[in-house]
């Protein structure tokens, strides 16, 4: 196993010239570990007019360290990018101009003048004021966390070019709680993070360097995100061990100054576990005494602890229900605890049986929260936080907003978003997120027959409670670039930017960060934020369409398609095809009734065929597959064709991409490319697994006669073997004919099998690709050769999710520019390494249009 990203690909025949490339890249090298903070000059229009005259003092008035962290930013932002260095002063200058840093209170005793605005807590005010003859840049804010903001603000639009006149005003955040949770072990691996090992633990520890730690704060407080839980929802009670916390104190300490507080997810058992009581039962008053000494402990080390993240009754998690006791005993216990320092508790609503009897019609996990949750509403704390997942499921590439949001009136409430991309590709598909995020947050609950939309509940206008928020599930890792593929942190930034203020457009989102994380020049953002803007729904088209969430192994990594792992299991993520039809019937006249959870203008949108939505239309329904949509197209020809559709349209992706070259650093613009060209390739493995799994269980075949019938594709099977030997796939669907074929060859340096075809195409260039399987240990090399003439070579060293060949390894390597003649040959040569025995599926030669511009081979 190797941890190179990439295959090493090494083109040896006299075709393009990568230096012809190299020689383009204009731009310095940029590792993507500033994020959207680079603070490079905003070249675009050079420096805005209005920067002229710019104030060259800085006056900070509050003594905060958070405020310390806003002046010490305003100096690094302004040298960076406008190349000055401003001059510090401990007072006001009445002979001078000067940017002046302070709460709103602190600026009004300067300048009686000055006229504060109302601000909600932690908000920000930007405004001039003349006075004495000069003119003063104002940032004030709420608190310190309003100064920081406000200063954050300020450098992020100078970042993108905008005159300080267009940043004067207001803004408040929309809800006090906007936090994110990371998944991250003791023993430094994280739980659904892509990104590399845990920036704060290894080996059972706190890692003794924290300043990973100490950047992402930064970059959180630079967006808005005022706290952090820093371990894994399936906690390790060992986390509140006396020692342990001395530890986590040091992480508190490098968050402190960027406005985050720290908090904790506790698992309900620490006290049998950790704490030798032979009971955790939340009712008996051992165990409330042990958790109050416990977080009396936390706040003597931590005094600014901001509280617990519980997921308990859960996927094997310890809970309540162990002792007959519920949600609400185990949260007002923790509160309880928790409430006279300060802190919250977040109680996760992700509690379901993952035993589900799949021959119940009438069971159903959607049902689960609602139906657990919400006979319990007015019955919780006011320090509790019920934190819900957006959707029924489970992170999902498409979900109703889940019921309970509308069910829960007396109860605080957050919503839990998927930042990491667990089921939306892991970072290695182009997904971006607030395009989803926009459409759950803006939808409308209808509860009491008015507007209730979900963004308005959990800020708590909807239902007037006092706290709610966002919590994104972020999981950044060591990687030097965060989260492994350079385009992700758009969700860690989106999300921020919607908890900050929900009305924010996905079109500004994708437009702010791609400025501030590449280039201001139009091209650039133009073509970045239309990749963004549309990649969700291609995402969603060639994965799981019309509400059947993604079909990805749901027992397995979460990655790959595999369509059959959602049924016949007790995890009750079914999807219920068979030979007639597809859906789940969750209506309340002969289904599950879980469309009865939601108030009644939604409950009766869902449950008649004529208004149900197309896109949750198989979440809701049971249909027959010749069932005509909105559209007048049958659903399995929808299947069909979406799939086409989004693998096409992520084979345009990378077309985009490369419009940019040149316009973006190399090495950001090479990481990128190599993931969207992979993204693209692994999309025609999705398209032809769930199409064929279609095909076969509904026996009726697609329109256009595409699957398993593509002219330039030549299975293993039709090439000539030598070596080379079929074993079954699992599932069959995603390798041609359910078969891979492997070089079994006893390992030896030299040991190789081949895969040879015949070739009667007319002459011309042609693009050829290799389908193989890359499994995460192992890296087989393999050679592509032209009547004998080695063309390429590459190394199947790719740590995809998988030691087998199936969708989560299935993989492909293309050389453009190969000039044929009929009557080639070309032989696919693998060797074999450290038990990964060089697996192919299929080559796939398809001829470049005439005149076109070839795009460069993989360098
Ligand atoms: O989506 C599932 C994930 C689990 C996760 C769980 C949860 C932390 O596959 O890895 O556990 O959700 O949210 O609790």
């Amino acid at each position: 196993m190797s941890d190179r990203r990439f295959p090493r690909r090494l083109v040896l025949s006299v075709l393009l010239s990568t230096a012809l490339f190299c020689a383009l890249a204009p731009l310095h090298a940029e590792d993507g570990s500033q994020a959207w903070l680079r603070y490079a000059p905003p070249v675009l229009n050079g420096i805005p007019a209005s920067y002229e005259p710019m104030p060259a003092a800085l006056v900070n008035l509050d003594s905060s360290v958070i405020a310390a962290s806003a002046q010490n930013e305003m100096l690094r932002g302004i040298r960076s990018m406008l190349s000055r260095t401003l001059r510090l002063e401990a007072k006001i200058p009445d002979n001078d101009d000067a940017w002046v840093l302070g709460t709103s209170a602190e600026l009004h005793a300067a300048f009686p003048e000055y006229r504060a605005p109302s601000l909600a807590a932690e908000g920000f005010s930007i405004s001039t004021l003349a006075a004495h003859g000069h003119q003063y840049w104002l940032i004030a804010g709420a608190d310190p966390r309003g100064i920081l903001y406000g200063t954050f603000h300020v450098l992020a639009g100078i970042a993108q070019g905008q005159a300080f006149a267009q940043l004067a005003g207001i803004e408040s955040p929309a809800a006090p709680i906007r936090w994110v949770n990371q998944w991250d072990n003791l023993n430094g691996t994280i739980e659904r993070g892509y990104g590399g090992r845990s920036i704060f633990f290894d080996n059972g520890q706190v890692r003794s360097d924290l300043s990973r730690a100490a950047d992402y704060a930064r970059l959180l407080a630079s967006v808005g995100i005022n706290g952090c839980t820093i371990n894994n929802v399936n906690a390790d009670p060992r986390l509140l061990e006396p020692a342990m916390i001395r530890e986590v104190a040091r992480i508190a300490d490098v968050f402190r100054p960027w406005g985050v507080r720290l908090s904790m997810a506790v698992a309900i058992n620490s006290p049998q576990v950790i704490g030798g009581l032979d009971t955790y039962d939340p009712g008996d008053p051992k165990v409330a005494a042990w958790w109050r000494a416990r977080v009396d402990d936390i706040y003597a080390a931590i005094p600014d602890f901001a509280g617990f993240v519980v997921k308990a009754d859960s996927e094997g998690q310890p809970g309540p229900s162990q002792y007959g006791r519920t949600p609400v005993d185990a949260a007002n216990m923790l509160a309880a605890a928790l409430k006279p320092h300060g802190g919250i508790v977040l109680y996760r609503a992700f509690v379901y049986n993952h035993h589900l009897d799949w021959n119940d019609p009438r069971a159903d996990r959607a049902r689960a929260a609602y139906d657990i949750f919400h006979p319990l509403d007015g019955q919780f704390a006011s320090s509790v936080i019920i934190q819900i997942k957006n959707g029924p499921i489970d992170f999902q590439v498409r979900e109703p907003v889940s019921p309970l949001f509308a069910g829960l009136k007396k109860t605080n409430t957050a919503v839990e978003l998927e930042i990491t991309q667990e089921y939306m590709g892991q970072a290695r598909h182009l997904v971006f997120l607030p395009t989803q995020w926009k459409t759950y947050l803006d939808f409308d609950l209808r509860a009491g027959n008015r507007s209730t939309p979900l963004k308005d509940i959990v800020d708590g206008t909807s239902f007037h409670r006092p706290l709610g928020g966002y919590i994104g599930v972020a999981n950044v890792g060591l990687d030097t670039n965060w989260m492994f593929n350079p385009l992700s942190m758009a969700n860690l930034y989106g999300f921020a930017r919607l908890a900050w203020n929900p009305n924010t457009t996905p079109d500004t989102i994708a437009a702010d960060w791609t400025r501030l994380t590449f280039s201001n020049d139009p091209k650039v953002v133009t073509t970045l934020s239309r990749m963004l803007l549309a990649s969700w729904h291609i995402y969603e088209d060639y994965t799981g369409p019309l509400g059947l969430q993604t079909l990805t192994n749901i027992t397995g990594p979460h990655y790959g398609p595999a369509p059959q792992s959602q049924e016949n299991n007790g995890w009750g993520q079914w999807i219920r095809a068979d030979h007639d039809g597809v859906g789940m019937d969750r209506t309340v006249a002969t289904g599950t009734g879980f469309i009865g959870q939601y108030p009644p203008e939604v409950a009766a949108m869902y449950a008649s065929l004529k208004t149900c939505p197309d896109n949750l239309l198989l979440f809701m329904h049971h249909v027959p597959y010749t069932y005509k949509l909105h559209t007048g197209k049958t659903v399995i020809q929808t299947i069909y064709d979406d799939h086409y559709l989004g693998a096409n349209e992520a084979a345009g992706q990378v077309k985009q991409w490369q419009s940019l070259d040149g316009l973006i650093d190399e090495q950001r613009y090479e990481e990128t490319l190599g993931l969207l060209e992979y993204g693209a390739g692994h999309a025609i493995v999705w398209r032809d697994a769930i199409d064929r799994w279609f095909k076969q269980i509904s026996g009726i075949p697609d329109d256009h006669h595409r699957i398993d019938h593509d002219p330039n594709r030549i299975t293993a099977l039709q090439m000539q073997l030598d070596g080379y030997t079929p074993v079954d796939v699992t599932p069959w669907e995603t390798a041609s004919g359910g078969k891979a074929y492997v070089c079994q060859v006893a390992q030896s340096a030299r040991a190789e099998c081949t895969a040879s075809a015949h070739l009667n195409r007319p002459a011309g260039w042609y693009s050829v690709a290799v389908q193989y399987f890359d499994y995460r240990r192992g890296d087989s090399t393999f050679r592509l050769l032209l009547n004998g003439q080695p063309i390429a070579a590459w190394t199947a060293d790719n740590t995809l999710p998988g030691e087998a060949p199936n969708g989560d390894t299935s993989t492909r390597y293309t050389l453009r520019g190969v000039p044929l003649r009929p009557g080639d040959t070309i032989t696919v040569e693998g060797h074999p390494d450290d038990g990964e025995p060089a697996p192919i599926d299929y080559i796939e030669i398809v001829p470049e249009p005439a005149g076109a511009a070839h795009a460069p081979n993989p360098r």
